[in-house]
């Protein structure tokens, strides 16, 4: 039998609630489809930082590098500055694997109201190429005369020929995948006259190979805009670091909650694991509560196994998700439900066999 070693870090926060309901669930599809998970837990994050002054062991980043997946949960807790969880743990494993590509989809699931008023599953159906490697997230900057007046803090985004490039060649084959065949490219060069008019220049040098693509841009503002007010013509983003973080927070919650969105961090070239997680963080507000919707993490759980190329057991939790969601007698409050965590799992599992 085929054994995948998986890294599972849950981190913070409701990730310890929603990792474990993936966990049940890769196993149960893990038996109907021939394969095993083998997980091994690492207990990083923000009370081990606490504990350690760390946010993972001196050797971490080495550790999971010999996995063949990362299950990610969640990061963040009041106690610890958001700059030192995210900055210390999530941004440098994307970084020593390779992770150079977020693959976030935005999909309004039949069943779920989207707070876009008259839009139903048809509607909103977009997937976010995010480069996840360098841009406004590549940490370069300092701060200088700190507590004077003179105080000054600078953050310089870093876009290479390379990075560009390769973000753009993936966005288009995802785009030639898909029926629609759309990208759409945000920019904001109007403003920002070096960085961003170079990466229109090299993504529309990439739009060249893909003919059979139709290719726009967009400045930034105006497609936040547009996947609120015409969702339906989008169907592909390819977006740098930090524009992408933010246009698919709007993605998730026009879908009808963050609870949905997955996300994977993907190594094209395969020389390290990729890292699954759901695109929402730890959620301090309803940690503990046993009330989190798993429904991203389950999902971001099939995109790791499509990933390996287990493509029949991802459908198989597609489908087994889309029930659920359809049914909608199961449903957590950020559905507007009642039902727990361990609630939505459950239906989630017995979707499985049905
Ligand atoms: N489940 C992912 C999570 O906790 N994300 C929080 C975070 O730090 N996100 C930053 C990013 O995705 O770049």
């Amino acid at each position: 039998m085929k054994t995948y070693r998986i890294a599972v870090i849950a981190g913070d926060g409701i990730g310890q609630e929603v990792i474990p309901a993936g966990i049940t669930v890769l196993n149960i599809v893990g038996e109907q489809h021939d394969f095993r998970c083998e997980f091994t837990e690492f207990p990083w994050g923000c009370d081990f930082y606490l504990r350690s002054g760390r946010m993972l062991d001196p050797d971490g980043l080495d550790q999971v590098r010999a996995f063949d997946a990362i299950y990610f949960g969640a990061i963040g807790d009041p106690r610890v500055a958001d700059h030192i969880s995210a900055r210390e743990l999530i941004l440098p494993l994307r970084l020593a694997c390779g992770q150079y590509v977020n693959l976030r989809p935005m999909r309004l699931l039949a069943g779920i109201d989207s707070p876009l008023k008259g839009r139903t599953a048809a509607d909103i159906d977009m997937v976010c190429v995010r480069e996840n490697s360098e841009g406004e997230y590549c940490g370069i900057g300092g701060r200088l005369h700190a507590g004077t007046p003179d105080e000054l803090a600078q953050q310089t985004g870093i876009f290479t020929r390379k990075g560009i490039e390769r973000i753009a060649r993936y966005a288009f084959e995802v785009a030639r995948s898909r029926p629609r065949k759309l990208l759409a490219s945000a920019t904001k060069s109007n403003a920002l006259q070096h960085a961003m008019v170079f990466w229109d220049e090299v993504v529309a040098d990439v739009a060249k190979d893909y003919p059979d693509v139709t290719f726009g841009k967009y400045h930034v503002d105006a497609l936040a805009a547009r996947m609120v007010t015409h969702p339906d013509t989008l169907d592909v983003i390819v977006a740098s670091n930090m524009f992408g973080d933010i246009l698919t927070d709007i993605g998730s919650a026009i879908s009808g909650s963050l609870g949905v969105g997955p996300g994977g961090n993907i190594n094209p070239d395969r020389t390290a694991p990729s890292m699954f997680e759901p695109i929402h963080g730890s959620a301090p507000d309803i940690a503990g509560k046993g009330i989190a919707n798993p429904i991203a993490t389950i999902w971001a759980g099939a995109m790791m196994l499509d990933h390996l190329g287990e493509r029949a057991a991802h459908d198989r939790i597609l489908t087994a998700i889309e029930r659920v969601i359809g049914d909608g007698r199961v449903r957590t409050p950020d559905l507007g439900g009642t039902s727990t965590t361990a609630d939505m799992a459950k239906a989630v599992t017995a979707a499985l066999t049905a």
